[in-house]
């Protein structure tokens, strides 16, 4: 059931530890913008791109950004949806992700139950995910309807991560939210990973090399940054935060 882009990440991170992934929001881009914007990002040593934003995009634009990805950078592109409208026929994989902190049942398996069938036409490669928002949750937070897990609560954190993983998750990700002010802090990232088997993905608010550092000296697997790549220096940026996650074990 593992599929070619899961393997590709699992692959990437048995040989470099943690791996780094670039998140394009296609409400805040255009075609071209995105495909330079992944361009460098490849250039800088980021391991996929991932396509999402929390709020409503038109599928004609998604899929127009997800093809220029497509068409330049020759990345893995893996959908990040908010929703069923965040699913493109053009990319390769999707999170096929819960959000494990939501009052709403939409978010826990109702988008869940409307956009399958869609990924089985489109042949997307599912991978499941837990996704758990924390801090003070950002726009994620609100348009997920989720109670956010409080920085200061890592062990409330770690027993939904596993409870994820035992209900089959193959990935857990730690939201602090895009921009958050502050990331998940290293705590909260270790008391995760001591619990889980499965890889952590840690993202919100991480700018600075010292930060992506930090994130994965606690534990964390994958690093996925989407904010500091919206500006002119993406290049420097991403490349900064990736020497920040080679040197770090
Ligand atoms: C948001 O975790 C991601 O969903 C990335 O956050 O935009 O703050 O890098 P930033």
């Amino acid at each position: 059931m593992v599929g070619h882009v899961e393997r590709y990440l699992l692959e990437k991170m048995e040989a470099e530890n943690s791996i780094h992934l670039t998140l394009i929001d296609p409400e805040k881009v255009t075609p071209p913008q995105a495909s330079s914007i992944a361009v460098k990002a490849k250039l800088s040593g980021t391991s996929a791109i991932m396509v999402g934003g929390s709020t409503f995009v038109s599928t004609k634009h998604l899929d127009s950004v997800v093809k220029a990805i497509k068409r330049t950078a020759k990345l893995p592109v893996i959908l990040f949806p908010n929703n069923v409208t965040g699913i493109s026929r053009y990319a390769d994989a999707i999170w096929f992700m819960s959000l494990l902190n939501s009052v709403d049942p939409y978010f826990l398996v109702g988008a869940q139950i409307l956009g399958a069938p869609m990924v089985k036409k489109y042949r997307l490669e599912p991978i499941p995910m837990g996704y758990i928002i924390v801090g003070d949750g950002g726009t994620a937070g609100i348009v997920g309807k989720a109670v956010p897990i409080p920085y200061n609560k890592p062990e409330l954190a770690a027993a939904h991560a596993l409870a994820g993983q035992y209900l089959g998750m193959r990935f857990i990700y730690l939201e602090g939210g895009s921009g958050a002010r502050k990331p998940v802090p290293p705590e909260m990232i270790r008391t995760v990973k001591n619990y889980i088997d499965v890889p952590l993905i840690v993202g919100g608010g991480i700018k600075t090399r010292k930060q992506a550092l930090t994130a994965v000296a606690a534990g964390a697997d994958i690093i996925v940054t989407g904010n500091i790549v919206e500006n002119r220096e993406v290049k420097d940026k991403v490349s900064e935060i990736i020497k920040g996650i080679k040197g770090s074990r």
